[in-house]
């Protein structure tokens, strides 16, 4: 008998996904009573973290930031031996937890949820999987991640190449060895910046395939202090509690001045002091820096001078300078010496927007005038972000909508946390939720946390089904827009706006109003009675949209 043919066909809950937020939702359907299932695409939990293996992947916020907050104990066993987890790191601790909490034996894995459709006359949903089941489940809860949709660049013959081909969000479990080979790497964003310098170091000579710079600020992880781990273990419960009441889930200072407040030098300083302690809290050296465009120069610009004196090489300095959108306003990048590494004899930058690739042929790549031979080529060419992994199930709602049809001017939510005409249908981190602009561990756990209560609640009341309203749903639309243009996101092409995927909609799916707020929007709608949803029960009719 095969394992799920043991598992029960009807269940209370389906999971998709056993990466940190199917993990946690194991813990907490279990403390619910709750049937469920779990389905995982992966072989193994940790979600992000299992796939993103490659040479370099680490995380940008830092270790003792990023990790569960649930359990005083586990927080308090678990040792991290730098200040900024490297991925494989963060993978063990994703098994530790699966292991601690025995959560595996809920978990299918290599089981890829390919459709769900939910039943108007059952009020139930239909889930089938690669494994050619299906499933049945009063509530389906996407904890599919955010970044899980991988891209391969869409390039003329990019299928023929002879060689080996990589794509960082797909990387082999055993590893690759680049040693004397010729390597080519395509993209320059945060996956890249992390594996250009390691791959630099092994490869016989690496030439990077660049279409648009990236601003990306020293990491300067250590290896864990004591002294520093067991500052933050005594005093982990307050911190988390400031963390998840900030503006993007982290506990560090944030300046409360403009860049406009001080005097030219007093800017450099402060500048100078943050590039010095490294990571992307630079950002937060002072309180408008991704509002105000003249703030954000100042910052950009520092930036640009810092690449101008690390890389020799005038002309490859000045190509790896963004100079046509706000710094920070495409994801900003935490790197170990990416830039240090243009100095190397064996790195080659070639900036496609000056010799564009024409194609790829078996042996390489033809850009410009020239042909580039490789013995290998890596794809760190992104994903398609934030919808990209829901859209490829087929999920059908009421009346037979897909999302696919739903979402097709762009991603609409109430919360982040439902889409109307959906019901029972959640998402861990949706569009229209901080997720990506923040510590993903905290938003997270509030996600959990909030589906977990209102799942409770429909329990306790009698309630079978749960939708957003779309009044709420449209108004709530708005809101994360007006939000976003208030800032200077919306000038960059970033992945944000959809706009690394040809014909996606340009809308900017993540957040941007900060963690604290949203936590307090959606607990003051939960408080009210789950105000902007409607709920529904074979017992009774209940539910704040009737008030
Ligand atoms: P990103 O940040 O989307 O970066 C992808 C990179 O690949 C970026 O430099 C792209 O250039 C480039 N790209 C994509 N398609 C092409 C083609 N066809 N030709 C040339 N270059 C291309 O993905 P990452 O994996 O680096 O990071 C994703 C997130 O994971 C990151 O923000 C962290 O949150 C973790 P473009 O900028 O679009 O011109």
């Amino acid at each position: 008998m095969s394992k799920s043919e043991s598992k029960p066909a009807a269940v209370d809950v389906v999971v998709v996904g056993a990466g940190f937020s199917g993990l946690y939702l194991i813990h907490k359907l279990r403390g619910l009573g709750l049937s469920f299932r779990v389905f995982e695409a992966g072989s193994g939990v940790g979600g992000t973290w299992y796939w993103n293996r490659y040479p370099g992947a680490r995380c940008d916020v830092e270790s003792m930031q990023y990790s569960y907050s649930w359990d005083p104990q586990l927080q308090e066993e678990w040792r991290w031996s730098e200040t900024f987890a490297p991925q494989p790191e963060i993978l063990k601790y994703a098994n530790h937890v699966a292991d601690r909490y025995d959560m595996r034996p809920h978990i299918e894995f290599n089981t890829l949820v390919e459709a769900a459709e939910f039943d108007e006359a059952t009020n139930r949903w239909s889930i089938k999987t690669s494994q050619g089941e299906t499933v049945s489940a009063r509530f389906c809860i996407m904890a599919t991640g955010c970044l899980s949709a991988p891209r391969a660049p869409e390039i003329e013959g990019v299928e023929s190449f002879a060689g080996p081909t990589y794509h960082t969000g797909q990387w082999p479990h055993e590893g690759v060895d680049f040693s004397g080979k010729r390597v080519g790497i395509i993209g320059t964003g945060s996956s890249a910046i992390q594996a250009i310098p390691v791959i630099a170091e092994q490869a016989g000579h690496l030439t990077v395939f660049q279409r648009t710079p990236n601003y990306s600020i020293p990491a300067r992880t250590t290896p864990m202090n004591d002294d520093y781990e067991r500052e933050w273990k005594d005093n982990y419960a307050a911190r988390r509690e400031i963390m998840r009441h900030t503006a993007a889930g982290n506990f560090y200072e944030r300046a409360a001045i403009s860049a406009g407040d001080v005097t030219p030098e007093e800017r450099q300083r402060i500048f100078e002091e943050r590039w010095a302690i490294g990571g992307t809290r630079f950002m937060t050296a002072f309180n408008d820096l991704a509002t105000n465009a003249e703030s954000n120069e100042a910052a950009a610009e520092f930036v640009r001078g810092k690449i101008r004196e690390i890389v020799k090489d005038k002309a490859t300095a000045e190509r790896l300078i963004a100079k046509d959108y706000p710094i920070g306003t495409k994801r900003i990048c935490a790197d170990s010496h990416y830039f240090e590494t243009y100095n190397r004899d064996n790195v080659r930058l070639v900036d496609i927007t000056e010799e564009p690739i024409h194609r790829i042929t078996p042996t390489g790549v033809v850009a410009g005038a020239e042909t580039h031979e490789f013995d290998a080529l890596v794809y760190a060419t992104g994903f398609d972000a934030m919808t990209g992994t829901l859209l490829r199930i087929d999920i059908k709602g009421r009346n037979g909508q897909t999302l696919n049809d739903k979402w097709e001017a762009g991603p609409r939510t109430y919360l982040g946390l439902m889409t109307a005409g959906f019901p029972n249908m959640f998402m861990i981190t949706g569009p229209g939720s901080p997720s990506v602009l923040s510590n993903m561990m905290v938003s997270i756990e509030q996600h959990v946390d909030w589906v977990s209560d209102c799942l409770a609640n429909l329990t306790r009341q009698g309630s079978e089904v749960i939708e957003a309203e779309l009044a709420a749903e449209d108004a709530w639309v708005a809101h994360v827009n007006e939000v976003a243009y208030k800032t200077l996101y919306p000038k960059a092409a970033s992945w944000y706006m959809g706009a690394n995927v040809e014909g996606k909609p340009r809308v900017f799916m993540p957040y941007i109003g900060g963690v604290g707020a949203y936590r307090d929007k959606c607990d003051a709608i939960a408080a009210a009675g789950y105000k902007g949803f409607l709920m529904q029960g074979p017992r009774a009719a209940v539910g704040a949209a009737a008030e």
